[in-house]
């Protein structure tokens, strides 16, 4: 809402991964839109904020820039754009939003010469993520190849064109069907609720301020789904890392069973079949997803 719009702009992933859940968000936060005929633009029919429709990319520019001032993005997305920019104005997250959980990870070769960080050294590393990557290989004082790849880097070492990626990964299902394993995590991602760096007068910095109250309050209660399991001690770092919460899961003990553990997890959205089958595979029993019908945070 700069000086000469008196309407906040969100910007939202138009298609991909983020986009059905942060619509899904907006709508439980009582926004009501109307689609442009470009699907470009959706037009808020019930609060002066629309929504404009793009790629993920351009979120932290169009932040920057002041032609919107809210967006929805990966936390991946708004901290590579962030480093990468050095000193210029950047975007601040007002907060996590509880989907699109993923980690960027470095990754290498099943059975090949790389074994620990320290053989990263001197090697050639394709990612997507630069400056991520290059801010983690300085902290651990390591020097390498950054290979830079808009997509499909995980096939990057069977081309030779690299020995290691760095990538997102969820399930891990893309990095097996390669041939390729976790090495070590760069970062814990997940979509956040972003704001324009630019000072905003009285009106529109109000306005925001209901937004974000009415999202918190939607992540906090609509939606929301207990999900229980139990499973071996030994799996829960791993079970942990696959669950779509927002708070710590409560972790207590088996009577009598000191190797198994009973986890509770706040999820705002109903873990799908793929998540409960994965949490399987990690050993989970008796697994449970239950409606939460009253939240009071
Ligand atoms: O067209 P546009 O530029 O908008 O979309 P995009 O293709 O760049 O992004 P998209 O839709 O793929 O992802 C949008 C955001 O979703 C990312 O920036 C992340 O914040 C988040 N996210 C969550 C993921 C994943 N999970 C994910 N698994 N983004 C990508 N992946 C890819 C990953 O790159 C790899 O190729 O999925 C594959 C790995 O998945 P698993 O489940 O096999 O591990
Ligand atoms: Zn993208």
């Amino acid at each position: 809402m700069n000086d000469t719009r008196d309407r906040l702009r969100i910007a939202v992933q138009k298609s991909g991964r983020l986009s059905e859940a942060s619509l899904a968000l907006l709508r439980d936060a009582g926004l009501a839109f109307r689609t442009s005929r470009d699907r470009l633009f959706l037009y808020g029919e019930n609060m002066p904020v629309d929504v404009l429709l793009v790629r993920d990319d351009d979120i932290p520019g169009l932040l920057v820039e002041g032609s919107c001032e809210l967006g929805i993005v990966g936390r991946n997305v708004l901290d590579e754009q962030r480093l990468a920019g050095a000193d210029a104005p950047t975007a601040a997250t007002i907060q996590p939003l509880g989907f699109g959980a993923c980690r960027l990870a470095l990754a290498v070769p099943d059975g090949g010469a790389i074994a620990t960080i320290a053989d990263l050294d001197g090697s050639r590393i394709a990612t997507s993520y630069p400056a991520l990557l290059a801010g983690w290989l300085r902290a651990q004082g390591l020097r390498a190849d950054i290979v830079v790849l808009t997509g499909s880097v995980e096939i990057a070492p069977r081309l030779g064109k690299a020995d290691a990626i760095c990538d997102l990964v969820s399930s891990g299902a893309t990095l097996a069907a390669n041939q390729l394993h976790e090495l070590a995590t760069i970062l814990h991602s997940e979509a956040v609720l972003a704001r324009s760096p630019h000072a905003l007068g009285a009106v529109p910095t109000q306005l925001i301020e209901r937004l974000c109250a009415r999202i918190a309050g939607a992540l906090s209660g609509a939606g929301a789904r207990l999900l229980m399991l139990q499973a071996p001690r030994s799996a829960l770092a791993a079970i942990t890392q696959l669950l779509p919460g927002r708070e710590r899961p409560s972790v207590v003990g088996l009577d009598g069973y000191p190797d198994d553990i009973a986890v509770q997890a706040l999820c705002r959205t109903t873990p799908d079949w793929q998540q409960l089958e994965e949490l399987k595979r990690l050993g989970a029993r008796s697994v449970m997803v239950l409606n939460v019908e009253r939240m009071l945070a």
